[in-house]
């Protein structure tokens, strides 16, 4: 047999191929024997996702060889002309022209696996192929031999192609013995070729395809595949074990430019996002450019749906992918040319034209699907999932902002509020919740620093009232308060973690006193309470006047009874001081009659107190200006010496 110049490099690229079967297989394991398997299946899927074939065949031989065949048009048998020699010859010998071949010919080509058939003839002891058309049929064989040298010449034809005879079949019949010398099994897994055939017939749509192991007598089987509902199909058996929310999967596709797609989807009562990916039938597990945009695609045409719709008001915030992808199960298939792929395994497609791609399509085909009145209540049923998704997002990136400002909280220190006592021991230790800087100051250099501490408070804390707890925790009075106790808040509040035995507000005598006295009760109360049911807070009493006789010992009263029975007993020639705030009194003062446990008055708050505040503060904040001032003074102020407010002396 005579070969010319083209034949000799031939045979030397199948050679190379031969050298380092890895770099075209990627292994000489099963896999690598199955990617021979998938070389060939590729080419007759092709013919068949063009149009021209509706049945592929897989059979697993007895003699360790595998047979493919299409009912297509048939590998050209003509002779090349560059080559001299058949189109059949052509694609089993010339490395890569199966792909350049399949692209001129047809829309796609098998891409990555499309190395082609050389490769699979390059590493078969021999290839048979037969092909049928214009009711002729020809056949041409190839095998590997050995030179004088002992080398290994893989690959080579035994005889030119030759018509066989008539026929009436059509299509394409190739079967190969890979080579025991390359590969370490000859042995192919049924499961994991039924498996990938499985995935062929939904990916598409309407071939037959057919699998049978004739391996051992007595052990044939026999699996076939055919979906009439393509990728529709394919979501179903996705959801089969799940509880899909509405019965027909969403499917569409289309065209962007020469880039096909095709995409179905269904959700599930589930929470997880189950999306496939394909590119030319090849699983892109690691996802990729056309996966994100189908995601931000999707997004789009649901937010604007939810608009549309009214789902969603001006007001809202726009659903997040997340929330859309809930339970979602979707299969997103590619047909493109070039296709490249990234990442740790390769399995991410990196084409950055597919991701517009995509989204033009699903633009285009979704947008309508859904307001389309016939789908109007799938799209009803994706919406009010979505926006519990949601919701439930909201809820939980609050409740972690919430837990990790406690955190921040419970752990932060409070410098230059907070003068703490130097007594460690909590039983004994009290805490000065004093209104204004001014006072803080006196009650600082007033205290007995071994077990008072003080935090003064500038300006009025936040009313919690109608707040959310991460409200409050913003608020840095609040914050100082909560740092301070070290004990928590709300659900996490823990008694045992109390600094102090004693917290005691401090506060004027007027009316912006009694407000601030009414917003720390009502914060103790919804974030505290078992602060004040164990009995911890007070509120210190300070007195509303002196009187003092010339050179004598002054008298403090802390009411107007009292006062009238002082003046009594003073006779003429006195001074009266009337205390309208605690800024009036200095530092000895206000530790003489407000701080010092010695002749000072508190007022344990009970929890009746508190709820009553509670009540109060809210009918105070509502809307009514008039009525929410009458009420701080009327009911709100605690300083009326009102005998069931003197629950304890000290
Ligand atoms: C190419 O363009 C002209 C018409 O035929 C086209 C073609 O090659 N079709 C084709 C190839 N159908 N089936 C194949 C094929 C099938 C198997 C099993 C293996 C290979 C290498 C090719």
């Amino acid at each position: 047999m005579e070969y010319s110049v083209s034949n000799i490099k031939v045979m030397e690229g199948l050679d190379a191929v031969r050298m380092r079967p890895g770099m075209y297989i990627g292994s000489t394991g099963q896999r690598g024997l199955h990617h021979l398997l998938w070389e060939i299946v590729d080419n007759a899927i092709d013919e068949a996702a063009n149009g021209y074939a509706n049945e592929v065949n897989v059979t697993l031989n007895r003699d360790k060889s595998v047979t493919v065949c299409d009912n297509g048009r048939g590998i050209p048998v003509g002779i090349h002309q560059k080559m001299g020699v058949s189109g059949v010859e052509v694609v089993f010998t010339q490395l890569h022209a199966g792909g350049k071949f399949g692209n001129d010919s047809y829309g796609y080509s098998g891409g990555l696996h499309g190395v082609g058939a050389s490769v699979v003839n390059a590493l078969s002891r021999w290839v048979s192929v037969e092909v049928f058309c214009d009711n002729r049929a020809y056949k041409q064989e190839f095998s590997s031999e050995e030179n004088e040298d002992g080398k290994i010449i893989s690959g080579k034809p035994r005889y030119q192609l030759m018509e066989t005879g008539r026929t009436r079949k059509q299509g394409t019949v190739v079967t190969f013995l890979p080579d025991d010398r390359v590969f370490e099994t000859l042995d192919m897994n049924y499961d994991v070729v039924s498996k990938r055939m499985r995935e062929l017939a939904y990916l598409n749509r309407g071939v037959k395809m057919t699998l049978d192991d004739n391996r051992e007598w007595g052990k044939n089987r026999h699996n076939e595949f055919m979906y009439s509902g393509g990728l529709s199909d394919f979501v179903s058996y996705l959801n089969e074990d799940k509880t899909a929310l509405y019965p027909t999967p969403i499917h569409f596709s289309g065209k962007s430019g020469d880039i096909l797609v095709e995409i179905a989807l269904q959700h599930n009562d589930g929470f997880t996002e189950n999306i496939f990916s394909y590119v030319n039938n090849i699983p892109t597990t690691e996802g990729g450019t056309h996966e994100t945009g189908f995601k931000a695609a999707l997004t789009k045409v649901m937010n604007d749906y939810c608009r549309k719709v009214g789902a969603l008001k001006d007001k809202d915030a726009s659903l997040m992918g997340e929330d859309l992808r809930e339970g979602i199960t979707a299969v997103v298939s590619l047909k493109m040319h070039t296709i490249q792929f990234e990442g740790q395994t390769k399995t991410r497609l990196g084409n950055t034209e597919a991701r517009p791609a995509v989204e033009a399509v699903v633009l285009q085909m979704l947008t309508p699907y859904l307001e389309d009145l016939k789908h109007a209540e799938e799209a009803g049923i994706i919406v009010e999932k979505a926006l519990k998704a949601a919701k439930v997002r909201v809820a939980a990136r609050k409740a972690k902002e919430t837990a990790r400002e406690k955190n921040k909280l419970e752990n932060a220190p409070l410098v230059g509020k907070l003068s703490s006592c130097t007594g460690r021991d909590y039983a004994q230790n009290e805490l000065f919740i004093v209104e204004g800087d001014s006072a803080g100051g006196s009650a600082k250099q007033g205290r007995d620093r071994r077990f008072q501490a003080i935090l003064p408070l500038r300006g009025k804390p936040l009313n919690v009232e109608k707040k959310r707890l991460e409200q409050v925790l913003q608020n840095e009075e609040f914050r100082s308060i909560i740092t301070a106790l070290g004990t928590s808040i709300g659900e996490d509040f823990n008694l045992d973690n109390l600094k102090y035995n004693k917290i005691i507000i401090l506060s004027d005598a007027d009316q912006d006193g009694a407000h601030i006295r009414a917003i720390l009760l009502t914060f103790f109360f919804r974030y505290m309470r078992e602060l004040i049911l164990d009995g911890h807070v007070y509120m210190g009493m300070p007195p509303l006047y002196k009187v003092q006789k010339n050179g004598g010992e002054p008298i403090y009263c802390y009411d107007d009874p009292a006062l009238k029975q002082a003046l009594k007993s003073l006779g003429k020639n006195y001074t009266l001081q009337r205390y309208k705030g605690l800024g009036e009194m200095n530092p000895e003062q206000l530790w003489e009659t407000t701080m010092n446990p010695m002749g000072r008055r508190l007022v344990q708050v009970t929890i009746e107190d508190a709820a009553e505040v509670e009540h109060l503060v809210t009918v105070l904040m509502g809307d009514k200006v008039q009525s929410r001032k009458e009420y701080i003074f009327e009911y709100a102020n605690f300083n009326k010496r009102d005998t069931a407010y003197e629950k304890i002396r000290q």
